[in-house]
């Protein structure tokens, strides 16, 4: 047995990747060991065709190369060809000798990597026969003869519209709503699919189901249909591979033919009908009698935008059957998920009459009376009809369709009115994009576990292949600004490599002549480039850089990065400015006016501090780019803005001038404003806070770095009170008002339980879920750094305490391995458990320790093997340790104590910083005496009691003297 092992490779995000169109795909393998302090010395890549099972003649050796490098190894041999499976493995050495067996092999196959590789034409029914405009999804079919000996078969199709595809009866696949919403003006994605086993020798059949989705049907808020196109079509190619060599195609022509069937009805928003009756059995069989269905027409639909899949599949992710049945006080029988999902709904029926209607209508919540409330749901119907065949036993869900629901109200249910619903009949089907799970948090206080599911279903239900902003009402638009403010937390819990690939292409599609970004993308609606919104051109590819290393994508965004900051630079009437324009603000900031969206956050403050944050990823992506021009150029730009930022937004006595909590947030995260003046800005902030007893008044802007913003500055029990206020309005507010999602208002049901207007009120928002990022990076302290992205050097810094908080544990699922960081405070002992992936090392600052105590698996640091390096730090120790798992232990009284005396103690005596700067000045022995012995709290409270709130030099001056004679 070898010391190392690889135990996962990754081609392009994937264990296996069926139908590419990247001839140079990229390679990432997970290293393990035993051993600690692991790091890869050298590498061996092979790729071969698949059929040579055991590399006897690889197309590709790279040979044994001195690198490090084990993620996003780019692919160094001759071009892929189209349509072909290959085999890669690949080996590893350490840096000390151990060579690695080996990995498994894993699938490539190429797709036909080019439009013009496209035999199949475009087809829709015979507008003569079937209307165009028709509602009915459309069934397409044709039969065909095949050999004996069929090696592989692979279908290759797409359409305008959304479709579903059939081979002998059964289903080719489990995608659904393929081919997934891109900007199909420029971008359409067709599918791969193995079909091999569906195959045989003989009569063969293919059948298509074809309905509108995003294509043709409604969408968006403005009533528009046929956004791209007013027919809907399908085209396609199956490719059989026979064991002599040859190959037959089949492709979609004008030898198929067409009909309407069973699905009468089918919107995104507004649900299905089904007519079970007008099932035709047998009709994606071989031998079915289509002599009364109509022919099809080829059309002339443009093949430059097809494209392979980019995204993971549509798929259902889980099944949750309904935890109750009830009816309400207005006599519905309804249904309750226990959980605000996104998907469709499965019903087995039985005994129902021929032609009876079962109706089922989604919603989100129930009202303060306990009746199913659909205000919030605009036009959206979210109703399915099914119409029974009588059957003895039925069993149905949806096709092209998808509902945002907790609470389904039911009506026709066979046997209802007499015995109630029966919770077994139905099942709720999750839908969402295929992205693996990589994210784990988890701490001692279950409401703030509650909250950590929400944002991860708040994920759930808007990752439906397009980051959107609710999946509910009359919109599921993907929002550039809510995707940017969200992109790191949802890149924390789920693996969305493919999925921001995809998106971000279709941004870069979609950008204007001028450098401009839709408000949405794919874009749908007018509208665009506010602050903050657009600003997702440039954070998300170095969000996806930080997280996964991929310069490439890097690389094929930065033109249009650089276009958004050229367009701002455009845009002001000072260059250094941005202070024109619409923008929409500190989204829903509750210090907005009276029924107003746009928070009190001066626009132009807002729009100039994403301008110098663009601007510095810009350089910095300049700067991993190697070009060199472009950096110094954005670098100096950047200088520039921030420079007309103090000018424009700071005193000159360094205060910020807006006194927005949201103002003072950007001013530090974005480093804004001058070192000197940090403290100070910070200690504002602090008071904003406290001085609104611990709430927050921020929009989608200041919320997702407002807990970093204080936590960064030495008031990370500021922080946590926000967080764990349960009083509106917090994060904690709606889980205690039973959410198991994430809102899109602060007070979407409001305290006395009435609702926030119909007009725009989603309880399925991720935006305020933000505050994962902060949670995962502060409270368990897994971080990253900027200058080493992917986890290469981890960032542990875990923020001990705050609020009675005793445990708190994150994992992640990095391309190295899974990293992970856990504290638990246990009889004055606090114990740290981190788990480091092989390749990787990290530095761990542990608060409060100090190295003389400090042990990992009860021995001293010194003598452990791994541990690189032994800091002293002001405030503790910091290790430099190599891969392994590890676990410390040190005596926390003194942190924990000193924790809560500095930060809590002195907030809750509404001290502010300016306070304790002077009394450090005047009386430094009185104030560390003060703060880490306890029974000097009584001198302290002193001020409490005289309600000293805010407090002059001259009247700490008096202060303090007493205090001395105290
Ligand atoms: C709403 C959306 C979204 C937000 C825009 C500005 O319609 O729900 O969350 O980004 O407005």
């Amino acid at each position: 047995m070898s010391v190392i092992e690889i135990t996962e490779v990754l081609c392009e995000y994937r264990k296996r990747l069926l139908g590419t169109d990247i001839a140079m795909p990229r390679f990432s393998w997970k290293l393990h060991s035993a051993e600690r302090g692991i790091i890869q010395h050298a590498c061996r890549l092979q790729l071969t065709l698949a059929d040579d099972i055991d590399f006897h003649d690889p197309l590709w050796d790279s040979g044994k190369i001195e690198t490090e490098q084990s993620i996003q190894f780019a692919y160094e041999g001759k071009e892929l060809r189209a349509r072909t499976a290959y085999s890669f493995r690949v080996k590893a050495w350490s840096s000390c000798g151990a060579e690695s067996e080996w990995s498994e092999a894993i699938t490539v196959e190429t797709g036909l990597l080019h439009p013009s590789q496209w035999q199949a034409k475009w087809i829709t029914p015979d507008v003569n026969r079937i209307h165009r405009e028709s509602e009915p999804i459309f069934q397409l079919r044709r039969e065909f003869e095949l050999d004996h000996d069929i090696v592989s078969a692979r279908v290759y199709a797409t359409a305008a519209g959304v479709y579903e595809l059939y081979i002998n009866g059964q289903q080719a696949s489990d995608d659904v709503l393929a081919p997934g919403w891109t900007s199909y003006h420029h971008r359409l994605q067709y599918q791969t699919y193995d079909v091999t086993a569906l195959l045989r020798n003989g009569g063969n059949a293919i059948g298509i189901w074809l309905g509108d989705g995003w294509y043709r049907g409604k969408l968006g808020f403005n009533d528009a249909h046929f956004v791209y196109g007013d027919h809907r079509a399908a085209l396609l190619e199956l490719h059989v591979r026979y064991r002599d060599g040859r190959e037959q195609v089949v492709i979609s022509d004008s030898s198929w033919k067409a009909s309407t069937g069973p699905v009468l009805y089918s919107n995104l928003y507004h649900g299905e009908v089904y007519d079970a009756s007008l099932e035709q059995h047998g009709w994606n069989e071989h031998g079915f009698d289509d002599s009364h269905w109509s022919p099809v027409q080829t059309l002339r639909l443009p093949y430059e935008p097809l494209l392979a899949q980019e995204n993971w599949a549509t798929v259902v992710t889980q099944k949750i059957q309904p935890v109750k049945t009830g009816i309400t006080p207005a006599g519905a029988h309804i249904l309750d998920m226990g959980q605000n999902m996104v998907g469709r709904l499965r019903l087995s029926v039985r005994g129902a009459d021929k032609g009876s209607e079962i109706t089922l209508r989604f919603a989100e919540v129930l009202d303060a009376e306990g009746n199913i409330y659909f205000g919030n749901l605009r036009t959206a119907k979210q109703t399915v009809t099914y119409r029974a065949s009588g059957d003895e036993h039925e069993q149905y869900a949806p096709h092209f369709t998808f509902q945002g629901f907790r609470y389904v109200q039911v009506e026709g249910y066979p046997g209802q009115e007499q015995h109630g619903l029966s919770l077994a009949d139905f099942s709720g089907e999750v839908l969402h994009s295929d992205m693996p799970s990589t994210g784990e948090f988890a701490c001692s206080d279950d409401r703030i576990n509650q909250l950590q599911q929400n944002i991860r279903w708040g994920q759930r239900g808007n990752f439906l292949d397009v980051p959107t902003d609710c999946p509910q009402r009359d919109e599921r638009l993907g929002w550039t600004g809510d995707a940017q403010v969200f992109i790191s937390t949802a890149l924390f819990n789920y693996g969305g490599g493919p999925f921001f690939t995809k998106w971000l292409h279709d941004v870069q599609a979609e950008q204007q002549p001028d450098g401009g970004i839709p408000f949405v993308v794919p874009n749908i609606i007018e509208g665009s480039s506010s602050a903050a919104w657009g600003d997702a051109a440039v954070i998300c590819p170095w969000t996806m850089y930080q997280y996964y290393g991929d310069t490439r994508l890097l690389a094929e965004q930065y033109d249009s990065m650089k276009r958004w900051v050229d367009y701002i630079r455009a845009q002001g009437e000072d260059e250094y400015l941005w202070n024109t324009g619409f923008h929409f603000g500190d989204w829903l900031g509750l210090d907005a006016k009276e029924g107003d969206y746009v928070g009190a956050t001066p626009t132009d403050l807002i729009a100039t501090a994403y301008y110098a944050y663009s601007c510095r990823l810009v350089a910095q992506a300049a700067d991993v780019l190697n070009l060199l021009d472009d950096a110094a150029y954005y670098h100096l730009l950047h200088e520039q803005v921030v420079r007309a930022f103090r000018e424009e937004f700071v005193t000159l006595r360094g205060r910020i001038a807006a006194p927005t909590q949201t103002a003072h947030v950007l001013a530090l995260v974005f480093d804004l404003v001058e070192p000197a003046i940090r403290a100070r800005v910070a200690a504002d902030l602090n008071r904003l806070v406290v001085d609104n007893d611990y709430h927050l008044t921020t929009g989608f802007v200041g919320t997702p770095y407002l807990c970093f913003a204080l936590s960064d500055h030495g008031y990370h029990e500021t922080a946590m009170r926000l967080l764990t206020q349960q009083s509106y309005p917090g994060w904690l507010y709606s889980v205690s008002q039973g959410a198991t999602t994430i809102w899109e208002h602060w007070d979407s049901i409001k305290p006395d339980g009435s609702f926030w207007s119909d007009d725009m009120n989603s309880f399925n928002h991720y935006s305020y879920g933000a505050v994962g990022d902060w949670m995962y990076r502060r409270i368990a302290g897994l971080d990253m750094r900027e200058d080493t992205p992917a986890y290469r050097r981890i960032r542990l810094h875990p923020q001990f305490g705050g609020r009675q908080l005793t445990y708190a544990r994150a994992a992640h699922e990095s391309l190295y391995g899974t990293i992970e960081c856990g504290w638990t405070l246990d009889h004055g002992q606090l114990f740290v458990n981190v788990r480091i992936p092989a390749n990787t090392t990290a530095s761990l600052t542990l608060r409060g320790a100090a190295a003389e105590q400090l042990l990992e698996s009860g021995q001293n640091v010194h003598v452990v093997a791994g541990i690189l390096r032994v800091e002293k730090e002001a405030d503790g120790v910091r290790l430099k340790i190599g891969s392994g798992v590890y676990r410390f232990s040190y005596p926390a009284g003194g942190l924990f104590r000193r924790t809560y005396t500095e930060q809590t103690m002195l907030s809750e005596l509404q001290m502010d910083q300016q306070a304790v700067d002077v009394l450090n000045r005047h009386a430094p022995q009185l104030l560390n005496g003060a703060l880490t012995n306890i029974v000097h709290q009584s001198s302290l409270r002193q001020i409490a009691d005289n309600k000293i709130t805010r407090v002059s030099e001259e009247t700490l001056g008096r202060i303090v003297n007493e205090l001395q004679h105290l």
